[in-house]
């Protein structure tokens, strides 16, 4: 079969997991319940599951343990994107082709929402305690999902990105990748790292995965940053040039174009070497992250 259908396959797969964890809609809380799905259910690339599954069943997981871990991951990374999207933040109207969630249930319930989906995520990831009592790897993993999503996490990559953006600070290239390494990598590390974890992998692998994924991660953000210039408002699902709007710190900004897409190289050739160095190896999981540098939307 090939990669696109595989991952076509895979996107729908995944997205079956998460309709099983998401709340119902009901109770005199409804319509924040009603937002949280919206805003899970309008798409995206489910790239963090994916990625979480996959590093998984690579080092030899095979139960549904990492199941509401992979919906936790997916909830957290909506609930940034919810709240980065708020007049405050990003001030953005459209996100994955869609109306942004405050756009369509208003700011307070779009702030409430993002809260939301942080709490549930957690109360999801637990839930891997009534499928294996037993295991001590849930608890390690949940602070791994904990901390790389927190104030050392992301939220601390978000907070420097944002004070960046508002005083209009020099660029400065140890904060620059300080923003990348928190805002966008921490979570695509915890995917990678909770994977792990989960199929019972030691500490070395671990490390390994975590400095895979910072490379995969920094890539990421870069390829990010080079379509917020090259791509167009119909194949993103949003409006370009919303980093120059924003007054944004980026890589292609700090150093151009060119050098940014052979740093996308580099960064991806590194991170693959450690995949094809792993004892296991996933061949999906290795094209996934090719696909992923150089994605286009
Ligand atoms: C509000 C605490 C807080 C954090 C927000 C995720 C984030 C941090 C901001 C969104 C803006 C941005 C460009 C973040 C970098 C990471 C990134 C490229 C997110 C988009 O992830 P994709 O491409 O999105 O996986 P889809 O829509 O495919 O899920």
């Amino acid at each position: 079969m090939d990669f696109q259908t595989q991952l076509k396959q895979k996107v729908e797969a995944i997205e079956q997991i998460l309709e099983k964890y998401l709340p119902a809609e009901e109770g005199y809380q409804k319509t924040v319940l009603e937002a949280m799905n919206y805003s899970v259910r309008v798409g995206g690339k489910r790239l963090r599951p994916m990625l979480m599954q996959e590093t998984y069943q690579m080092l030899g997981g095979n139960g549904d343990i990492v199941e509401p871990f992979m919906a936790a991951q997916e909830m957290i990374h909506t609930y940034s994107l919810v709240h980065d999207d708020l007049p405050a933040m990003d001030n953005d109207m459209y996100r994955r082709g869609k109306k942004t969630t405050h756009v369509l249930y208003g700011e307070a319930m779009a702030i409430l929402a993002g809260d939301g989906l942080l709490n549930y995520a957690f109360e999801t990831a637990c839930k891997a305690f009534l499928l294996e009592p037993g295991n001590e790897n849930i608890g390690k993993a949940l602070t791994v999902l904990a901390g790389k999503a927190g104030i050392y996490g992301m939220i601390g990559g978000q907070v420097a990105d944002v004070e960046a953006e508002k005083r209009g600070l020099a660029l400065d290239e140890e904060k620059l990748m300080y923003i990348h390494e928190h805002k966008t990598a921490a979570l695509i590390q915890s995917s990678f790292m909770i994977g792990a974890i989960l199929a019972g992998a030691g500490a070395e692998d671990v490390k390994k995965l975590e400095k895979a994924a910072y490379n995969i991660g920094i890539a990421f953000q870069i390829q990010d940053d080079i379509l917020d210039v090259t791509s167009t408002l119909e194949v993103l699902g949003k409006p370009i040039g919303s980093d120059e709007k924003n007054n944004k710190l980026t890589y292609v900004k700090a150093h151009g174009l060119e050098k940014a897409k052979e740093d996308v190289e580099k960064l991806s050739k590194e991170a693959l070497e450690i995949l094809q160095g792993m004892q296991n190896r996933n061949e999906f999981l290795e094209q996934l992250v090719v696909y992923l540098i150089h994605r286009e939307k």
